[in-house]
């Protein structure tokens, strides 16, 4: 699907219906009692709108909600987020969904329901040091995304770019005070956060798949370092539900992602409540990222 028809249905539903909220769970198109939808709920104008959401989200994504005659057909229900590449010119992306940047970038494609083709480049099989794919991105390094003649890495700058690019202005919104927060958590991210959430990945969960004993040494060592992190942003959560203000933006997913298996990493959050509350309550809940859990892939058992 070619990701501005994702927008252009998100606009026509929210002509339909205004007062509806522009977010990642809002239905597509809910067609009441009392339409002139439901009126005729086999008629033309249903199937046309079937047909249309059928090429845009595939057709297993199309029907009536199960019991009712209330169709919703909404992002949320959208888990594939656009798994094939079925419209021309499609963005491609190469990743590794087990991985901390690449499930940064999938649950935020998710989260503004934008469409991309899916390049998966095995990450313990070391796919991403390959020469074609070093030609993409000269790190060795996952992700990237190829739109057209364009190459892009770094993860952050990725869901900017197809932010933009897509109007998702919901998550990345245009106010200037507003972006430079985002891009301040999304950077802090990525120079502080990830590296530090990394070594609790490394030594509790990695090493043990890989049947290696973890290294408490490394552990310790990290710990005062990651307290200061995790207690920068357990401060700035007291008072707020999102990390940018009322909504979720892509800050919240870059600051999520190192976290992402956190009790397999053994993260201690016991300490910060208010950022275990934003992870596990509220992150968690979100349908991008529960649509781009990875613990099943991982073969994890509850931790
Ligand atoms: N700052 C980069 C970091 C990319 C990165 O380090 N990706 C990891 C996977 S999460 C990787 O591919 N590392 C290469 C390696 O381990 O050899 C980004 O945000 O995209």
């Amino acid at each position: 699907m070619h990701p501005t028809t994702v927008q252009a249905l998100r606009r026509y539903r929210r002509r339909r219906d205004p007062s509806v909220a522009d977010t990642d769970d809002m239905p597509l198109f809910i067609i009441t009692r009392g339409s002139r939808w439901a009126q005729d709920p086999n008629g033309r104008q249903v199937h046309r709108v079937f047909a249309a959401l059928r090429k845009a989200f595939g057709a297993r994504r199309t029907g009536y909600a199960a019991g009712s005659m209330v169709p919703c057909i909404g992002l949320a229900e959208y888990s594939g987020c656009g798994s094939t590449n079925n419209g021309e010119g499609a963005m491609k992306l190469y990743y590794d969904p087990i991985t901390v940047n690449c499930r940064k970038v999938a649950a935020g494609f998710n989260l503004m329901g934008v469409n991309f083709e899916r390049s998966h480049v095995d990450y313990f099989a070391g796919g991403h040091k390959a020469p074609e794919f070093l030609l993409i991105n000269p790190n060795a390094a996952l992700p990237a995304l190829v739109d057209g003649d364009f190459k892009l890495w770094e993860s952050n700058a990725i869901l900017q770019y197809v932010a933009d690019k897509n109007e998702a202005f919901t998550y990345y919104p245009r106010e200037p005070k507003v972006r430079a927060d985002i891009h301040r958590w999304q950077l802090w991210e990525s120079a502080h956060w990830f590296p530090s959430c990394y070594v609790y990945l490394v030594e509790n969960l990695v090493k043990p798949m890989l049947k290696a004993e973890p290294d408490h040494a490394v552990i310790d060592k990290e710990a005062p370092n990651w307290h200061k992190l995790a207690n920068i942003l357990d401060q700035r959560l007291a008072n707020q539900r999102w990390l940018c203000g009322d909504n979720v933006t892509l800050a919240d997913i870059a600051v999520a992602a190192p976290m992402h298996l956190h009790s397999y990493q053994k993260l201690p959050l016991d300490t910060h409540r208010n950022l275990r509350r934003w992870m596990t309550e509220d992150i968690e809940e979100l349908p991008c990222w529960k649509a781009t859990d990875v613990t099943t892939v991982l073969g994890l058992k509850p931790a």
